[in-house]
């Protein structure tokens, strides 16, 4: 299912989409819909559960048929799914983390009834994972990492409250990700990796810093992750290319103002005029 988000978002991007069989990706949606709990599931026969929700209601979304689905079951899916603590459970196993706390928001912001959970809680719970450091982890305590960041701060976005964040701090940390090579890691002493060029680009166009990085370096760096052969992007250069870092190179590039790809949403990680059909908007920090 995030196969799909990642691949028709890239396309998309690119102002290809109609070379995508709509009505098949529909369909393969409609055989995950689990009808019992209401949500999605990653593949036709397994279990439902909230990333593959978002990502069902973001293809959903950006082919314009929201309406083709029973949404109400889903929106009780992702109540179900909040903790006493305002919290989220990916599924019934109970798994918690900040991730699942952005999919469960940004699921019910697309379908707009974000009144069918405690965002009070909600905003709590993740305001509860953030360090010392400015950053956010997965669960209260764990380290800070810029893909937890990307889901908190797009949590606090959508909610209204980014002002909970100290945004000279936060985005001290992020723009320190970025590498000689251009690159960037996800948390210090790590590899760069092309898919940071969305969690950490999209957090630091949250915070109102995006000048905060070198943006020509960094263009260097994603271009040098795209294949010549293939065309899609890999995590660094050499490697494989993958849908996952082709969507968040392209999405990185888009932040940026590259010309030639459509403008995308810091939030959603979807082209903006998506979100302007829906009349979505989101909260950007003022500097
Ligand atoms: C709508 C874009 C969008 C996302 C939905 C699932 C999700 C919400 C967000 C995921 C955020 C996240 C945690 C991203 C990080 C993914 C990643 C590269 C994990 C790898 O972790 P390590 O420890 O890699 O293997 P590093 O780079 O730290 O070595
Ligand atoms: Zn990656």
């Amino acid at each position: 299912m995030s196969g799909i988000y990642w691949g028709i978002s890239a396309i998309d991007l690119l102002g290809q989409l109609d070379r995508m069989d709509r009505s098949e990706i529909v369909s393969f949606i409609k055989k995950c819909h689990d009808t019992t709990t209401g949500g999605f599931a990653p593949s036709i026969g397994h279990d439902a559960h909230l990333l593959y929700t978002l990502s069902a209601v973001q293809i959903l979304a950006i082919l314009d048929v929201l309406e083709e689905v029973d949404t109400e079951s889903t929106v009780r899916f992702i109540s179900g799914l909040q903790n006493e603590d305002g919290s989220f459970s990916g599924d019934k196993w109970g798994e918690i983390d900040t991730r699942f706390s952005f999919c469960a928001v940004a699921c019910l912001a697309l379908l707009k009834r974000l009144d069918a959970v405690n965002l009070d809680k909600a905003v709590d719970f993740v305001m509860k994972c953030q360090n010392v450091d400015g950053g956010f982890g997965t669960r209260p305590g764990s380290e800070s990492h810029a893909g937890q960041i990307y889901c908190c701060l797009g949590l606090l976005s959508i909610t209204g409250q980014l002002h909970r964040v100290n945004g000279d701090l936060l985005g001290w940390w992020l723009c320190e990700r970025q590498l000689p090579s251009g690159g960037l890691n996800g948390r210090p002493e790590k590899l760069p990796d092309v898919c940071y060029s969305w969690w950490v680009l999209a957090s630091l166009t949250m915070l109102g810093r995006l000048h905060w990085i070198n943006a020509t370096k960094m263009n260097v760096f994603i271009m040098a992750t795209q294949d010549s052969e293939t065309g899609g992007f890999t995590d660094r250069p050499g490697d494989m290319v993958d849908l996952y870092h082709t969507l968040f190179g392209l999405a990185g590039l888009s932040l940026l103002g590259e010309s030639g790809l459509k403008p995308i949403n810091p939030v959603f990680c979807m082209p903006q005029y998506v979100l302007d059909k829906l009349a979505l908007s989101v909260q950007i920090m003022a500097v």
